[in-house]
Parts: structure tokens; C-alpha cells; sequence
């Protein structure tokens, strides 16, 4: 930060001192800018997984060794096995509406060659695909995709060997809405000193608003909260440079 600030006047006239303090403010601004754009942490972009332990169905099962439950057990030693035919599902609950994001298939040696990922909110009516393949690879199959619903299934219509469909893990992962936040302090705190960009009016280059980081804004550097934060955007905003400025002349809240 190579500011250079007016040189000192003493003594300061009413206007004097008032454009001083402005340009005083401004390299501050700069400064605190600066350190806050260092300091905002990186957001988590990595999202929740939601399936693990969740109420599950299946279209069949080979037999009672290899329930349903066995594909999101977190066990990568059991797994789900269907009967020997085409076509099959295994359809899993999350417990509420859920923005999908990736979904992790754990493939047994009896892979589906072809199949689709799909979404519902019922888990009985219309389901939405979202992931579709007739070339499925087995093995690991890790699926970046979008979409919403309580409930997910992989529905799979083509076997890859004469046996069923198996799968260690079955993954789906997403976020399920805001967090919980706390209220802001309706005043400033007490003391001595004088918190002046308390709930003032501030500005940034970008800000996140997503399930890693829900609404992220300027403001919350400014709110006395240590509970809430300010994060630049996933979407364009991890790059430099980063900015975030608050306006101290503004009226109090
Ligand atoms: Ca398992």
C-alpha cells in the first residue's frame, strides 16, 4: 500500500480537519481493505454427504446378505446386490429437500452399464434426471450434478455382467439450505473506544451465497458478529484482487 497521506497541519480548522480526517479515512479504508481481503477465509466449497445412514429402498435384493441399507452404511465393506435382471433402482431419502451436487457410485464387480441418477420430492411420483449414461465405467463413478429433491435414486436398466447390480456406496452429496444464523447485535458494544464501521454501509469486489457460505455479504464484516463473515464468490471471485471498503460517514443505523 503505497498511499502517501497529506502532510500534518496543525492546527486543523473545522474544514481542515474534516478533509483531513476523510483522507485519513480513505488510506485507512485501504489498509483495512487490504488486511480483510488476506484474512477472509477460503469458503468450504466441498458439500455435505447426505445420504449416509438415510432410510432406503431398493427394487430387489439378491438376498438378506445384501440389503439396501448396505449402500449407505459408510461400510466399504458391504454392499447392496440386486436380483439377476434388468432394470433395477435403489432409491435413497435425505429426510428433506436437498440441493444435489455430486453423487458417488461404488461399484461391486456387477456394474450397470447403463443408468440414470434421478430426483424426486416424493419419491413416488415424477422423477427428475439428472445424470444419464449408457456407458458406464464401473469402478468409481464420481458425478458432478444439479438438482433438487428429498429423494434419489440410481435407476439402472442395463447390467454390465450376467449377475445383478451391485454397489458398495452409494453417495449423494449437496447442502440442504441456509444454516442457522444468529441475529446481529442491535447496538454497539460498550467501551471506552469507539467501533466506528459498526453496521455502516459497506461494499466488496464479490460475495458467496451458497450452502458453503449463505449469504456471505459485506456487511457481515461489519456487524460485530464473529458468528457471520464476509467470503468473495466462488463463482468469480477467488481471484485477485479482492476488495471490501465501509463508508464511516455514513448516518448511524
Ligand atoms: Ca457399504
Amino acid at each position: 500500500m503505497n498511499r502517501t497521506l497529506p502532510p500534518s497541519l496543525t492546527p486543523l480548522s473545522r474544514a481542515g480537519r474534516g478533509s483531513r480526517l476523510a483522507a485519513l479515512g480513505s488510506a485507512l479504508l485501504l489498509l483495512l481493505g487490504a488486511y480483510l481481503a488476506i484474512l477472509a477465509p477460503p469458503a468450504d466449497a466441498a458439500d455435505a454427504l447426505l445420504s449416509q445412514g438415510r432410510p432406503v429402498t431398493a427394487s430387489s435384493t439378491e438376498s438378506v446378505a445384501f440389503p439396501a441399507s448396505a449402500a449407505v452404511d459408510g461400510n466399504a465393506g458391504t454392499r447392496w446386490s440386486s436380483a439377476f435382471s434388468d432394470p433395477q433402482w435403489l432409491r435413497v431419502d435425505l429426510g428433506v429437500s436437498a440441493t444435489v451436487s455430486r453423487v458417488v457410485l461404488r461399484w461391486e464387480a456387477a456394474y450397470a452399464r447403463a443408468f440414470t441418477i434421478e430426483t424426486s420430492p416424493t419419491g413416488t411420483d415424477t422423477w427428475t434426471t439428472i445424470h444419464t449414461t449408457t456407458a458406464g465405467t464401473g469402478g468409481v463413478q464420481d458425478l458432478a450434478v444439479t438438482g433438487t429433491g428429498r429423494f434419489v435414486r440410481v435407476n439402472t436398466t442395463q447390467r454390465a455382467t450376467q449377475y445383478g447390480v451391485s454397489l458398495w456406496e452409494f453417495e449423494v452429496y449437496g447442502s440442504t439450505g441456509p444454516p442457522p444464523t444468529t441475529p446481529p447485535p442491535t447496538t454497539p458494544p460498550p467501551g471506552g473506544a469507539t467501533l466506528l464501521s459498526y453496521a455502516k454501509p459497506a461494499v466488496a469486489s464479490t460475495s458467496q451465497n451458497d450452502g458453503a457460505c449463505f449469504g456471505c455479504t459485506p456487511d457481515k464484516a461489519f456487524d460485530h458478529d464473529p458468528a457471520s463473515r464476509w467470503a468473495t464468490s466462488p463463482t468469480n471471485g477467488w481471484v485477485d484482487p479482492g476488495w471490501i471498503y465501509v463508508d464511516l460517514g455514513a448516518p448511524p443505523p
